[in-house]
């Protein structure tokens, strides 16, 4: 089917009360595994792409894959810009297709970041596209020394609804002790979850976790095995991604867990089979650990046959 926008997928989401995963991509691999595992669960889903991707592929080459992907697909498809930061990305991604757009003036103050997401908000809407912004700074949570510094970092769920009334956006990411990348908590991994769920009772749009890969034992014990080094490695573990569905959260953002299993699964190809040199052999690998841990993640959140 066409590439639907972000905002049709999580209303259903905020309504039936599931999580719909919001997928990195930067090559066709990744892609071809998302959706294989979309279609095979029967679930809507959301290709993420930062600007660091669009610079990577080139937005023509990124559109032109997602646009043919979706149209394949038989589950809804939205193509979303991950952390836009600049104008002219934003831009450049509506203009080529995308159905959605984070506008990320998190680090600005209050009263910047709801102007500037007012602006994006004022030429997305005008073109049917869907907006996120955010609110609060991405940091683990163990690595806030005091309340005060705590209250300044994650998201005042006050702020929230004041942010919601003054921009109109759909879908705000909301800071809760996640953060980026493989490395996210050095003892007990925990989220505030009291907070989304205050957020939520205040803010009648769809909330979104960033940060949320779990960074899989397994996997980071697989790519270890054949060579790779992430000690201290740690993420989200499941039963807290669970309860921030529960809480409200409706779209969570993974590209870790999707790196480190492409990684893990051409590193034991190319170590098991020194003698390969066709990338359709390491690279297919790859590709289907990333739909294997799509299809789990898509489990995990309950969007599973939730596009049949
Ligand atoms: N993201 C992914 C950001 C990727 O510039 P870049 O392509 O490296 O940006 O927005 C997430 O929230 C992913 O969280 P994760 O690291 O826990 O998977
Ligand atoms: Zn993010």
């Amino acid at each position: 089917m066409p590439l639907v926008t972000m905002k049709e997928i999580l209303e259903e989401a905020r309504k039936g009360k599931y999580g719909v995963g919001a997928f990195n991509i930067n090559n066709m691999e990744f892609l071809q595994g998302i959706i294989e595992a979309a279609e095979e669960e029967k679930s809507p889903v959301i290709i993420a792409v930062s600007e660091g991707a669009m610079k990577y592929a080139g937005v023509e080459y990124i559109y032109a894959m997602v646009k043919v992907a979706a149209e394949k697909a038989s589950v809804p498809v939205a193509l979303h810009l991950d952390h836009g930061k600049h104008w002219d990305k934003i831009v450049l991604a509506i203009r080529n297709g995308f159905t959605s757009v984070m506008i990320d003036a998190s680090d600005k103050p209050f009263d910047e970041n709801v102007a500037i997401t007012n602006k994006v908000v004022d030429l997305a809407h005008a073109v049917g596209v869907t907006v996120e912004a955010e609110l609060g700074r991405l940091a683990g949570v163990e690595d806030i020394v005091n309340v005060d510094e705590k209250e300044a970092i994650l998201t005042n769920p006050e702020d929230a609804k004041r942010f919601v009334e003054l921009t109109d956006v759909d879908a705000l990411a909301v800071a809760v002790g996640t953060s980026h990348g493989a490395y996210k908590f050095k003892g007990e991994p925990k989220l505030d979850i009291e907070r989304v769920k205050t957020i939520a009772d205040l803010v009648q749009i769809p909330l979104v976790l960033h940060g949320a890969s779990g960074v899989i034992p397994e996997i980071v014990e697989l790519a270890t095995k054949y060579g790779a080094k992430l000690p201290g490695a740690k993420g989200v573990p499941d039963d807290q991604i669970k309860l921030a569905i529960e809480a409200g959260i409706c779209k969570i953002n993974i590209d870790t867990d999707l790196r480190l299993a492409f990684l893990a699964a051409v590193r034991r190809e190319l170590t098991e089979k020194p003698e390969n040199f066709d990338p359709r052999k390491y690279l297919g690998p790859g590709r289907e650990m990333v739909k294997e841990v799509v299809k789990k993640k898509m489990r995990l959140f309950g969007s599973s046959g939730k596009a049949a």
